[in-house]
């Protein structure tokens, strides 16, 4: 069979392969130590190459690419300075369990241990950021270890993986046929299982579910609302998981992110059984560590997850389940509902609080930007298919305060809580859905971080809306020194470049608003433009959550420390 074989070089292989998995588009940063498969590309169209300006931005469209579609993101990349660049955007996929696959250049196998130019031992450098990290010594085995890569990054809790391309590899020919697509390896829930939390959801009296994690496709979002409703079980999400039950369902109760609603974690601490599907529990959904006992919970809890190493990491659960999302919300959807629920009083009132929540509360002096304002006109005027990124840092309270997600629409956020994803998240999403809405939320730190991939935006066509968040600083860590080191500001005051005209000279749509009635005619016109647009927002400083001022903060710890 071999024989019949045309041979190909690695590079052709490479790209032959990623075609047999079904790849569609790729983001990448050039370099001479994968020129082979570059050039593979050439003949690919089924493949769009995105060319990126900064590998961290390409690595960040990557993943965002991955947490949208559920197919591994696809990242090219060159040797050492490419691969630490690109760094950033593997640690996020790591720690949002988002399916990712990066080819790294290498140098050629005889220079391998010189410390030749570039050189890095990718295996040793990414240990604890990739799910795997692999290199392709022989042209021969690359059908075999990217059908692994594939494998590896999609099965159980998904990840990414980095696969090394030493360069001579890539020029070495082999008569092999590519193998593909790959098929993701998901656990089903046993019957046993379900009856078991049936029995335990059945005798609770302050039942809470957490939904959290990835792998939710649309269909899985809507068996979860599904089970909710029928049990009229209440429901909270995990740190910037927000999109997996629509938000204006009576069920919903809001997030348990850095912004939490101090009632929401107040409910989950009351509540006598927590039932957590697909979520890590990790440090900040779980407030740190502070919402159940360590190890012993102190309440039932049940822990469904993708990975079998993740349930009883920290909090021990009274039952474990191993499962994909879909597998487990079909079965949960198809459990018979549970009559009479006693908890019907407890669901309303928890639904009360966060309908509570949703009224911004009126700043003492007016501010001429009124966010909340802001955010409430945007929560009516955008569509039910509408994709929402955003970056790490305070402004982040507004979106995820005060907007309602829902599917099909999507939140994409980095739970890693990394600087500069917020754009270049934005920019994937609207590669991805040309035709749909797509909003970035950036801070001024974020958007210098990068920001720079609007040029990569505006060289592919349709862009997203930018909404910068202007504050001149950094400001989440203002409020942690604030409450530390009151009025004593070191290392986050910012001295920002006009965004406006800098939005004007990557030719991206760009306008500045100060004032709360200029948004809604500034967002028609950006959702207009058919191009990225940077909506530059005007924030007043003191403004520095969605709950209390820079001031009060100050104030407060003066008071502690006096
Ligand atoms: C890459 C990276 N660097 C540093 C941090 C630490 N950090 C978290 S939030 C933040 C400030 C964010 O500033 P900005 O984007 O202006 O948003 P703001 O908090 O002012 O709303 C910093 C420096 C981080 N999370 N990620
Ligand atoms: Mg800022």
């Amino acid at each position: 069979m071999a024989a019949n074989l045309p041979a190909l070089s690695g590079g052709q292989l490479v790209v032959a392969c990623l075609k047999a998995h079904r790849v569609e588009m790729a983001f990448s940063v050039a370099g001479e130590s994968y020129l082979e498969v570059l050039d593979a590309l050439y003949d690919a169209p089924e493949i769009r190459l995105i060319t990126c300006r900064q590998e961290g931005g390409a690595a960040f469209m990557a993943e965002a690419y991955g947490k949208l579609t559920g197919k591994p993101g696809v990242l090219l990349v060159t040797r050492g300075p490419g691969a630490c660049n690109a760094s950033i955007g593997i640690h996020t996929a790591f720690q949002d369990s988002t399916p990712m696959v990066v080819l790294v250049g290498q140098v050629a196998r005889h220079q391998i241990d010189r410390e030749a130019f570039q050189e890095v031992d990718f295996r040793k450098m990414y240990a604890p950021l990739a799910k795997w990290v692999t290199q392709i010594d022989m042209t021969e085995r690359v059908p075999e270890l990217l059908n692994q890569a594939f494998q590896v990054a999609t099965s159980g809790r998904p990840g990414p993986v980095v696969v090394a391309l030493p360069e001579d590899m890539l020029r070495d020919m082999a008569a092999v046929a590519p193998v593909g697509p790959y098929q993701a390896v998901r656990a089903h829930p046993g019957a046993q299982d379900l009856a078991e939390l049936r029995r335990l959801v059945a005798a609770a009296e302050r039942p809470m579910v957490l939904v959290g994690g990835s792998g939710w496709s649309d269909p899985a979002c809507a068996d979860i609302a599904k089970f909710l409703a029928a049990n009229d079980l209440p429901a909270c999400c995990s740190f910037r998981r927000q999109d997996i039950v629509d938000n204006r369902l009576g069920n919903y109760l809001g997030d348990l992110g850095t912004g939490a609603a101090p009632s929401l974690v107040a409910r989950v601490k009351a509540a006598d059984l927590v039932l957590a599907v697909g979520a890590r529990i990790g440090e900040i959904t779980s407030q740190s560590y502070s919402l159940m006992g360590i190890p012993d919970p102190g309440k039932t809890l049940i822990h469904i997850h993708p990975a079998a190493e993740e349930p009883g990491r920290v909090f021990r659960p009274t039952l474990a389940i191993q499962s994909g999302m879909p597998e487990i919300a079909a079965a949960l959807a198809a459990l018979d509902p549970i009559a009479n629920p006693r908890w019907a009083a407890w669901r309303k009132e928890c639904r009360a609080e966060y309908e509570a929540g949703l009224q911004p509360t009126k700043p003492t002096d007016a501010p001429t930007l009124d966010l909340g304002q802001v955010m409430t006109w945007l929560r009516e005027r955008l569509p039910d298919d509408a994709i929402i990124t955003s970056d790490a840092g305070n402004f982040s309270g507004w979106p995820n305060r005060f907007l309602q997600y829902r599917r099909p629409g999507r939140q994409l956020g980095p739970t890693s809580g990394a600087m500069g994803y917020g754009v270049p998240a934005a920019i994937a999403a609207k590669l991805a859905h040309p035709g749909r809405i797509v909003v970035g939320f950036v801070g001024d730190g974020g958007f210098l971080m990068t920001g720079q991939e609007i040029a990569t935006s505006l060289a592919e066509g349709p862009g997203p809306i930018i909404l910068l968040f202007n504050n001149a600083m950094y400001g989440t860590i203002r409020m942690h020194q604030e409450r530390r080191f009151p009025g004593r500001i070191s290392g986050t005051s910012l001295k920002n470049p006009d965004f406006t005209a800098l939005a004007r000279a990557y030719g991206a749509f760009s306008a500045t608003v100060s004032r709360t009635e200029e948004f809604a005619p500034a967002f028609e016109e950006a959702a207009a433009a058919k191009r990225a647009a940077i909506i530059e927002l005007k924030m007043d400083p003191e403004m520095i959550t969605t709950r209390a001022t820079l001031s009060a903060i100050r104030r407060q710890a003066e008071m502690t420390k006096a």
